[in-house]
């Protein structure tokens, strides 16, 4: 069997790190993206050459590109994208936002996600490979302070669907990935940081873990290349449903 190529964009941490240890521990090769090199370095160095790492910022479309072009013989075929990189800005209401924060989201969870997948698009028709979007419940159910995040992440997954469409007939798999609450370093970022509100968010529920995620991405990985899962959608089973807000006049 050919030994076949993932390129996993955010494989510094969480779902994005895991995802690259189950592929290569799989005979993947794997490439791996994101802005702190010394934990791509890591990765390099405990997946002996399975492992290929890639500093890459997302909110670069030219820097994208530069990394695609340059990637080394061995790696350039690749087989299935995972575009996972991404991160929330802070639960702040829009009205009392910083603009900053909310562009930075949407430039990584949308602009460089449409830009790396055209990029790579034409190698993946050819090869009749896959693309596993990570969208998010935040997607579907909105919160307070999510617009934004839960914005992008309706993006992805529409995205998803509409370029099955364009797909159509070519073999390319496409599926979007909407998973509810995992202990990553997801609510550390969002929240500037603070490691106690991260604690104290998955206190006591028994969150998904990203090995959880890993597993589910590569069990829709290779699933015949006949089916495609369209969209999935994951909670941890301690996460549920809210009401609708309401607010009294008078
Ligand atoms: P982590 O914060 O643990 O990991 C996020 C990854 O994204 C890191 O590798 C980070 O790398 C990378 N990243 C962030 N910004 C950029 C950027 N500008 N350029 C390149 N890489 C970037 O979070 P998760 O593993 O939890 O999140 C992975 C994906 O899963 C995200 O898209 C998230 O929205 C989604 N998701 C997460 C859920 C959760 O509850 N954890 C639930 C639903 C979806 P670096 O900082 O080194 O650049
Ligand atoms: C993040 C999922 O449930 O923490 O994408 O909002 S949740």
């Amino acid at each position: 069997m050919t030994q076949k190529t993932v390129f996993i964009t955010g494989a510094t941490a969480g779902i994005g790190a895991a995802t690259a240890r189950r592929f290569a521990r799989e005979g993947w090769k794997v490439i791996g993206t994101g802005r702190r090199s010394e934990r791509l370095e890591g990765l390099a160095g405990e997946l002996v050459g399975a492992f290929h790492p890639v500093r890459l910022d997302m909110r670069s479309v030219p820097d994208i590109a530069a990394a695609v072009n340059g990637l080394p013989e061995g790696f350039r075929d690749v087989d299935l994208l995972i575009n996972n990189a991404g991160l929330a800005p802070p639960l702040d209401t829009v009205q009392d936002s910083a603009l900053e924060p909310s562009l930075q989201a949407i430039e990584t969870n949308v602009t460089g996600l449409v830009a790396l997948t055209r990029k790579l698009l034409p190698g993946l028709i050819e090869r009749r490979g896959a693309v596993i979007n990570l969208s998010s419940v935040a997607a579907s159910y909105p919160y307070r302070g999510g617009a934004v995040y839960g914005g992008t992440k309706a993006f992805v997954r529409q995205f998803s669907l509409d370029l099955r469409a364009d797909l159509h007939g070519t073999g390319v798999r496409v599926t979007s990935i909407e998973p509810g609450m995992i202990e990553t370093e997801f609510t550390l970022v969002r929240n500037g940081g603070d490691q106690a509100a991260s604690d104290a968010l998955y206190a006591g529920m028994n969150p998904m873990t990203a090995e959880d995620t890993a597993d589910i991405l590569y069990w829709v990985a290779t699933l015949p290349p006949h089916v495609n899962v369209n969209a999935l959608e994951l909670m941890p089973t301690n996460q549920s449903f809210a009401g609708f807000a309401v607010a009294r006049e008078g």
